[in-house]
């Protein structure tokens, strides 16, 4: 510490920070200082890495000041922030992102240019952090952009991966998993805090003692330890001199290195404290919507939500504050379960550790919490069974046994003598083994519990916890997903960004209601000709990267229909495989002439998770229909299935501007809300879609006239599953989806093997669980009124102007306000 003397003698330690200059000039000799110091290279002998580096470092000092100058501000003037405690980030890549935050993008491409370096070479040097799975951790990722844009204190609180998600390859149209070693050129933008770390402890017993006025305590004795060490992250708010902290947790060995047994000469043993604590934060699990019952997870997740509970509690809120002002000065947003072992977590801190009694305790606690479901897949609701629980965390099993006695004690009063509901609303499940229900605890503990879409709040309510509503009614909110506009409209879609600044001006960017504005564009010829001209250039500039990274080559004259997102059998896939080879197959039996086909090219993009078969195996059908379709002359060309391998937010923010067809095809009642979707209506892509997730808010909003719509709702889907589905007498009664499905059968997109495409065709035929065959009928029928429509093209052009203009309602900054009018500062509303 720095005494007051030095303080006081030196202005440079307390006078404002200042930033570089924002001129051309300033920016080049920052650029130059940072090669030079910080890299320790001259200009001339430097590689496109070290550039990266130092542009990167630049842009921070840039944003430096607003970090300090955001912090001190909250120090002075505290409030109640957002804890948003998540497993995953999906960021996407940092550097354009903050050039558009901090309104450098100008200043820095003349100050590229000037040192006679390519700036989009830099660009594309950039690894993203792919701390996330998929929607859940990109939704992270966007909600904590719009935090910092609206000026709202929020910390992000997560885990610093080593490896984020998987590379996907594909080999012989397999998926192959390659680690990301994203970390292994460097990370420019993060600050690791070695001198904030905190001890997090693992195992061990607990240990009840009785003082004088007889009452108990108890205290949990790890039987080992391992150091969170703290990385902080720059979140800046859009050019409104807000920085926000990210504070991702690396798990590190308190004594890394046993030297004796290493002098001894059993240098592997000598090493393994490191090892196994180094585990704990080294990989995300490439899982999605479904929760890997693994050892190592758990300790993840305690590993992470620990380290903020203390990071918080001793570090962040000031020494003087009094603990029962707790829920004023924080509420920590559980992104799912995965964060719920906080609750017993803040439980053990305020009782064992801070001398609380267990109802005072529970009362602070409960106001701390709030919990967002994203899921309906019951299968993806995690359980921990006990005796792993009580191994690992044995003193938060005696408080998850304790919150749950007392919860009971609260169902019987309000429901006497319904000892079935009792057992049905257990935080422990009996069956098949003992377990801990983690969405019941959250549930219990959280004021508020909310889903993700109207929908999907409303079958939470009614089906997935419909105990806890009858309980808890008021405890139940709804708030739909959002996505940031910065990043997937303006940074991602530069000339449509430019052609609306133009048009109705930049207020869009932080308002995003504004874009209603555009509305009577639609019946402008003139901005429907530049709209189209738009979609035009975007993608040329996709098909220029596809044919660099992949060695793909993308028909720009053809209509381009993309599904991306996580390969999974509930958002149906193969649905959309299946009307692909109907086309071909039309064309190859001769009953489509090939001049009625609309030139199409269909994107896919997705990676399964490496455990889930189905899911490969549905990508090595893909793969492999892809190879056949492109290539068999019968087609003259005008049915292309694309697959770029490693989807990831990069690809998404040049495939999504792209695009004319959104395919949004999960069975009802599946897709928690989607949030794909919304980017791809937002770009000005036309949904075809079923009345699922936000899916049914989106057409609410542009319009049936501006969206593709069909299959079953939810009820019917119920309703069918009730009366049997029996996915084989779609099959019989459907001569076109017959046809479809026996050349997938006959081995002709597979060499002749049949066995390699039966895995999915028995299951299809068999089971369907995603009744894929039973959407065949009315999603062909939605697939020829597009082509209808798509054939207009001033029609066409007309409703998507009409989608980019109807959308505003899906910005995550709208998110945001709700989750503070219904969440986070209620009172305030
Ligand atoms: C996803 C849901 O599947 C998706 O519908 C939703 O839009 C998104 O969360 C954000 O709420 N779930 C996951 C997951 O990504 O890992 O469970």
């Amino acid at each position: 510490r720095r005494g007051p003397s030095f303080e006081a003698s030196h202005e440079l330690a307390t006078g404002p920070v200042t930033s570089p200059p924002r001129t051309v000039d300033g920016f080049v000799r920052e650029f130059l200082d940072q090669l030079n110091f910080g890299q320790g290279v001259k200009l001339s002998q430097s590689t496109i890495n070290d550039q990266y580096l130092a542009l990167a470092r630049t842009v921070r000092s840039y944003l430096m000041a607003s970090w300090l100058e955001t912090g001190h501000r909250r120090r002075k003037n505290p409030t109640r922030i957002v804890g948003y405690l998540s497993a995953e980030y999906l960021l996407g890549r940092q550097l354009g992102n903050n050039l558009l935050a901090s309104d450098l993008q100008g200043i820095a491409e003349q100050a590229m240019e000037q040192c006679g370096i390519d700036m989009a070479a830099l660009r594309g040097q950039e690894v993203e952090p792919g701390l996330g799975n998929g929607g859940l951790g990109r939704l992270a990722a966007c909600f904590v952009d719009s935090l910092a844009t609206m000026d709202q204190p929020c910390i992000g609180y997560g885990i610093r991966y080593e490896y984020g998600i998987f590379r996907q390859t594909f080999v012989e149209g397999r998926q192959v998993e390659e680690p990301d070693s994203w970390l292994r050129l460097g990370s420019p933008w993060e600050f690791p805090h070695p001198e904030r770390a905190v001890q997090v402890g693992f195992g061990g017993h607990t240990e009840t003692s009785v003082d004088e006025d007889g009452t108990e305590h108890t205290r949990w004795v790890p039987a080992w330890q391992v150091r969170g060490v703290p990385y902080h992250y720059m979140v800046p708010g859009f050019r409104n001199g807000v920085v926000n902290t990210l504070r991702l947790w690396s798990a590190e060995a308190n004594q890394a290195f046993d030297l004796q047994t290493f002098n001894a000469g059993d240098y592997a043993q000598a090493s393994r404290a490191e090892i196994f604590a180094e585990n704990i934060s080294k990989v995300l699990y490439p899982d999605d919507s479904t929760p890997q019952g693994k050892e190592l997870r758990l300790q993840q997740q305690y590993f992470f939500v620990a380290c903020s509970l203390r990071d918080f509690i001793e570090n962040t809120l000031p020494r003087d504050v009094d603990l029962r002002e707790l829920p004023q000065r924080i509420i920590f947003q559980l992104n799912d379960t995965h964060p719920v072992i906080a609750v017993p977590e803040l439980m053990r801190i305020l009782v064992d550790e801070k001398g609380f009694d267990w109802d005072e305790a529970w009362d602070i606690t409960q106001q701390c919490f709030a919990y967002t479901c994203h899921t309906l897949l019951p299968e993806a609701l995690e359980v921990w069974p006990v005796d792993l629980l009580g191994r690992l965390l044995p003193r938060h099993l005696e408080i998850i046994y304790r919150i749950n006695e007392e919860f009971l004690l609260e169902v019987r009063d309000a429901f006497p003598g319904d000892e079935g509901r009792v057992r049905r609303m257990s935080i422990i499940a009996e069956q098949p083994q003992r377990a801990v229900r983690m969405a019941y605890l959250a549930t219990v503990a959280g004021a508020k519990v909310n889903g993700v879409a109207e929908l999907h709040s409303q079958l939470l309510r009614d089906d997935v916890l419909p105990d806890f509503h009858a309980m808890w009614p008021e405890k139940f909110t709804n708030v739909t997903n959002g996505i940031t506009p910065r990043r997937f409209l303006y940074l991602a879609n530069r000339r449509l960004s430019d052609l609306i600044n133009e048009t109705i001006g930049t207020g869009w960017v932080t308002d995003l209601e504004q874009l209603r504005q555009l509305e009577p564009y639609a019946d402008d010829a003139d901005f429907r000709q530049r709209f189209r001209d738009v979609k035009h250039a975007n993608k040329e500039r996709l098909s220029k990267l596809l044919r660099v990274r992949d060695g793909i080559e993308l028909s720009q004259d053809h209509l381009l229909d993309v599904m991306v997102k996580r390969l999974h059998e509930y958002k149906r896939q193969t649905l959309k495989l299946l009307h692909v080879v109907s086309v071909y197959e039309g064309v190859l039996s001769g009953r489509t002439p090939i001049d009625q086909v609309t030139p199409r090219t269909v994107l896919f993009g997705a990676k399964a998770a490496p455990g889930y078969h189905m899911a490969k195996e549905i990508i090595f059908l893909i793969n492999s229909v892809a190879e056949t379709v492109n290539t068999d002359p019968v087609m003259d060309g005008r049915l292309q299935v694309l697959f770029p391998a490693n989807y990831n937010v990069t690809l998404a923010e040049k495939v999504i501007p792209a695009a004319d067809l959104s395919e949004q095809i999960s069975l009802a009642g599946k897709e928690a809300s989607g949030t794909g979707n919304m980017k791809f209506a937002l770009n000005g892509a036309l949904t075809i879609g079923t009345l699922d997730g936000a899916n049914v808010e989106i057409l609410d909003l542009v319009g049936e006239d501006n969206f593709f719509l069909f299959g079953m709702t939810e009820p019917e889907v119920e309703e069918l599953r009730q009366r049997g589905y029996v996915p084989s007498s779609f099959y019989e009664a459907d001569p076109v989806l017959k046809a479809t499905i026996d050349l997938i059968g006959s081995g002709h997109f597979t060499g002749g093997d049949r066995g390699a495409v039966s895995a999915v065709l028995d299951n299809l035929l068999n089971h369907d669980p995603f009744m894929a065959l039973a959407g065949f009928g009315s999603y062909l029928e939605a697939q020829d009124r597009v082509e209808r429509a798509y054939a207009d093209p001033e029609a066409w052009s007309r409703s998507t102007i009409l989608n980019v203009a109807r959308c505003g309602f899906f910005s995550s900054d709208r998110s945001m306000r709700d989750y503070l009018d219904r969440i986070w500062l209620p009172g305030d509303a």
